[in-house]
């Protein structure tokens, strides 16, 4: 059988899920009642609901008589690390740019991976229906980037197609076609059939899966030799332990599923069930010849932040998992699975530090874990900080900001402002293209801001560069916040009186506790006000009060807006059915002792 495996990547939103799709149907994976409109290949829960991907994924369909294997990545640069490994299943890349933004930053992290890893390139200039886009501009600055990361000739000479996922069609030129077929024909002429070696078995685990009924599952490609369902099998770890194991079962991708076979052969992708234990990056070798491949690197975290125990007030009334005992066992399950993630216990029995590699990979795992029931508190998010050769140095990031001209003075005040400097600026259409180098520091709650200033017209992306010397001092949040004073449903009445002192996070009807973060104050410094005073209505009732009418609707934060908003004395208190903003010390004189204390110190 032919076979080709391709990895579909670009920077977020560049539309990867959407041109699996297309591949799906145009492979007539559909019968004709399953068409849902949806994006078929993000199926997580929290996936569709942020329309973005957050595991890669694999496909497989029949295309004039050749498998072709399809593998939808992750395009927001928090998950890079998960691009690079599967990267290891590819022959070859569809590398996705969009006609109007051109080259990203994460466009450029995850194409110079596939070229180190030797992978055949194919371009697709995407969302050519945008208005204003600039097809041929991006055309040559996609040649440009690949010369910048030092391409060979011939992956300089890649093929080009253009056209719109949205509609349906890929072409070899802007003309537009009926379908996607040039496109798939391209796959079947430039991506080569697999390499393969020759010699006994090896497949090196670069995804997992998971399924109730069959736990655990390896996902990888057969580089060498064949696997059979039953086969004794070698283990081989990273750190050079051999584990002596049997192939249970064993499946291919079709479609969107699996189907179980009895062998796979060198060259195709297939799901290893009945290994126990298990890592990415281990060898399954041959019991008789076990040989390792190469150990896959698994990126350091960049982030850590601490995730304790729920103590509010409120403390167990929406979840069912609660004690620190639970806590524990849910994050180092985690970190079984999440190989950028990191769990270490502290001094505490009720606090574990937890590693990431950004705000997007810790807020997707406190996400994930207030939907299976869990409460907890998580602080404000740190970047890691390293003495390399005795100097202190932090990560730094590429920030590209793509805004309306009239903007750009503003976002340069900004990012300059939090220790960022303009290294490119140029306009892009009728926008202007900022690239600035900024410590990764500055870039948390920059995203509001840049919102804020720039009346939503900003586009950003950043991406880690490397570690540099720290670069001082960053200022936090301009303004302070409104604390409640009392335990009590907040009123209509109290919020009306309050309004000229800042904005509101809750509402009336809301049951807040003392030292709950409930507004932010218009000014700098934090103000302990009453907003529970006056007739206690009901949610319902208030609304349609005096006093409701003329209250500002309240602002609702993300929860990866609350984590970039809160400063060190905060935290954020996360249930299944709430997010709170919260002091740290909820009493007030506790919080000025504490403040005389580090003051004095
Ligand atoms: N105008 C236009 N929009 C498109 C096109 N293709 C995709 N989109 C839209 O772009 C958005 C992102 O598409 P996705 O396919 O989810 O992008 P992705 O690259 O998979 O995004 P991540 O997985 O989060 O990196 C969606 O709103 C799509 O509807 C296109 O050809 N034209
Ligand atoms: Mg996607």
């Amino acid at each position: 059988m032919q076979l080709r495996n391709i990895a579909i990547i670009a920077h977020v939103d560049h539309g990867k899920t959407t041109l699996v799709d297309k591949i799906l149907h145009q492979a007539n994976v559909f019968r004709e009642n399953q068409e849902s409109g949806e994006l078929i290949m993000d199926n997580n829960d929290l996936e569709r609901e942020r329309g973005i991907t957050i595991f890669s994924k694999n496909a497989a369909v029949m295309y004039k008589g050749v498998k072709i294997n399809v593998i939808d990545t992750p395009g927001h640069s928090d998950f890079g690390g998960e691009v690079e490994r599967v990267l290891k299943m590819a022959d070859g890349v569809i590398l996705l740019v969009d006609a109007f933004e051109g080259p990203m930053p994460q466009t450029r992290f995850v194409l110079q991976k596939a070229l180190q890893l030797n992978l055949k390139p194919i371009v697709v200039i995407n969302k050519v229906d945008k208005p204003n886009c600039r097809p041929d501009e991006v055309h040559d600055s996609v040649f440009e980037l690949f010369f910048n990361l030092d391409a060979t000739e011939e992956q300089l000479n890649f093929p080009t197609f253009y056209g719109s996922g949205k509609n349906g069609w890929f072409n070899n030129s802007l003309t537009p076609s009926e379908d996607i077929t040039p496109l798939l024909d391209g796959i079947l002429e430039f991506v080569p059939e697999p390499k393969v070696a020759e010699g006994p078995l090896q497949l090196q685990v670069t995804s997992l899966d998971y399924s109730s009924f069959l736990g655990r599952i390896a996902v990888g490609k057969v580089t060498r030799g064949e696997i059979k369902e039953g086969q004794q099998i070698v283990l081989l770890q990273a750190d050079g332990t051999a584990l002596k194991s049997k192939v249970k079962e064993l499946y291919v991708f079709e479609s969107l599923g699996k189907k179980r076979t009895d062998k796979v052969v060198a060259g195709d992708i297939c799901a290893v069930v009945g290994l126990e234990t298990f890592n990415i990056g281990d060898t399954i070798a041959d019991a008789e010849n076990p040989e390792a491949l190469p150990v896959i690197s698994v990126d350091e975290p960049t982030m850590s932040m601490m995730f304790s125990i729920n103590n509010s007030p409120f403390f167990g009334k929406d979840g069912k998992f609660v004690t620190s005992r639970h806590l524990r066992d849910r994050l180092m399950k985690e970190t079984e699975k999440n190989l950028a993630m990191r769990v270490e216990d502290t001094d505490s029995a009720d606090s574990f530090l937890v590693y990431g590699r950004g705000i997007l990979h810790l807020g997707v795992l406190v996400e994930t874990m207030r939907r299976e029931g869990y409460e907890l508190t998580v602080g404000q998010p740190q970047v890691i900080v390293k003495q390399i050769d005795g100097q202190k140095m932090e990560p730094y990031e590429n920030l590209v900001v793509d805004v309306p001209a009239d903007f750009s003075g503003k976002v340069i005040d900004l990012v300059t402002q939090r220790k960022g400097e303009l290294l490119v600026m140029e306009s892009k259409g009728e926008m202007q293209h900022l690239e600035f180098e900024i410590p990764s520091r500055g870039l948390i709650g920059l995203r509001s801001q840049m919102l804020t200033n720039t009346a939503g017209e900003a586009v950003m992306a950043h991406r880690f560069i490397d570690y540099k010397p720290w670069k001082g001092n960053i200022p936090g949040r301009n303004n302070g916040v409104l604390i409640s004073k009392n335990q009590d449903r907040a009123t209509a009445y109290s919020i009306d009186k309050l309004m000229d002192r800042g904005s509101f996070f809750i509402e009336p009807g809301d049951e807040i506790y003392i030292g709950q973060i409930i507004g932010e104050h218009v000014k700098p410094g934090d103000l302990v006000v009453n907003v529970t005073e006056g007739k206690k209505l009901t949610n319902m009732r208030a609304s349609g009060s005096d006093d409701a009418t003329r209250i500002a609707p309240k602002i609702q934060m993300t929860l990866e807006e609350c984590m970039e908003y809160i400063q060190p004395d905060e935290c954020i208190e996360v249930t299944p059915k709430n997010i709170r903003l919260r002091k740290t010390l909820l009493n007030e004189e506790d919080r000025k002792k504490y403040q005389k204390m580090m003051s004095n110190s």
